[in-house]
């Protein structure tokens, strides 16, 4: 299977406020050194990412947003802050309708959704790398008919058109099915197998009938990103009936979390997608630090092949995973599900 990757994800690790303190963020670049090294071992082939066209990346997020991401560093470094990453304090109130704030400090509040990571100097490189490792394995998934890997960190699925947050700047995901759209398809289908919602692309397609999006979650009363996610979320306008959440408690096992992709895969398959982006998380493992599935390393090669056994096209897009000592394993063993 072919890799792509990228190695400018290394100058990101960003802090997160983690149970009221400033902490080095679970996010960091050993995850996907860890990732690559173990693809290495198990033969894979390795493709480094192009440059992602401003273009594609304009069509998935505001341009407000863009010129944000890329400035917000030198803006708050000017703006004498001394904090370690540029993070917002204060976020739009429920039921407001803000204007875009005008300084940095404000704009940091309006384009993020949650204070679990920043924008630190390194930030806006990775996140475009990422992006355009999406956008290669996508057109290369697209041009050569078979399914292709993208090892992309950070992650994307939190990452609304206009705002950060849960780890996420650019939106991975949907910069692949967009791709995948540009290539010709008719409509993509996104799975999302990580262990939290994917409110990012779930709001970016929420309104659109050529990308269905289906997620695979703890429930959001429980579980971050908690404001999207339920079950009655079903997509509006033209997106009426394109968005299929199926959130599970706390403790769900391997057997149930399949039961729930049985549900899912039908909704793939009565919307005929002509190919799939996979939002791969392995965060539902039994030992990750910070999710409460019970998920094995072994599970995930046959939650792979139930997916295969589609027949659709597949790009997957890296997402979350972090227990370290495992996530290569986790990886490996999803993508042998997947080549058969
Ligand atoms: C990103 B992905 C508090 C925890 C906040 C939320 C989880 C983000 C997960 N410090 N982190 O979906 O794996
Ligand atoms: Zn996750």
């Amino acid at each position: 299977m072919q890799i792509v990757a990228s190695e400018l994800h290394r100058g990101h690790h960003s802090v997160e406020l983690d149970g009221g303190q400033l902490i080095e963020s679970w996010e960091g670049p050993a995850r996907a050194d860890l990732i690559g090294s173990a693809l290495r071992a198990a033969g894979h082939d390795f493709i480094e990412a192009q440059p992602i066209d401003p273009a594609l990346l304009g069509s998935v997020h505001s341009a407000d947003y863009l010129e944000f991401l890329a400035t917000a560093w030198a803006r708050w470094e000017s703006s004498g802050a001394k904090g370690p990453g540029a993070m917002g304090f204060t976020w739009p109130v429920r039921g407001s309708h803000p204007v875009r704030p005008r300084d940095i400090h404000g704009q940091l509040g309006f384009h993020s959704s949650a204070a679990d990571c920043a924008v630190m100097p390194g930030t806006w490189t990775a996140a475009l790398a990422s992006a355009g490792i999406a956008a290669t394995a996508a057109q290369l998934m697209t041009r050569s008919g078979s399914t292709t890997y993208g090892l992309c960190r950070p992650p994307g699925h939190h990452s609304t058109a206009d705002q950060f947050g849960g780890y996420c700047y650019l939106n991975n995901a949907a910069v692949a099915a967009q791709t995948v759209l540009n290539e010709g398809a008719s409509r993509v289908g996104i799975l999302d197998v990580d262990y939290h919602h994917g409110n990012g692309t779930q709001s970016i397609f929420y309104d659109r009938s050529d990308v269905l999006f289906v997620s695979l979650h703890a429930d959001p009363l429980t579980s971050f990103p908690y404001f999207a996610g339920n079950a009655d979320e079903k997509g509006v306008g033209r997106g009426a009936g394109f968005n299929h959440n199926l959130p599970m408690p706390h403790g769900t096992n391997f057997d149930t979390w399949m039961d729930a992709l049985e549900v899912g895969l039908a909704s793939v398959e009565s919307a005929r997608c002509d190919a799939l982006v996979i939002s791969l998380g392995v965060d539902t493992y039994e030992h990750d630090p910070i999710s409460r599935f019970t998920l094995t390393t072994a599970d995930y090669q046959p939650m792979a092949s139930r997916i295969r056994a589609l027949g659709l096209p597949i790009v997957v897009v890296q997402e979350g995973g972090y227990a370290v000592e495992a996530i290569g394993d986790n990886v490996v063993s999803f993508l042998s599900g997947l080549s058969g």
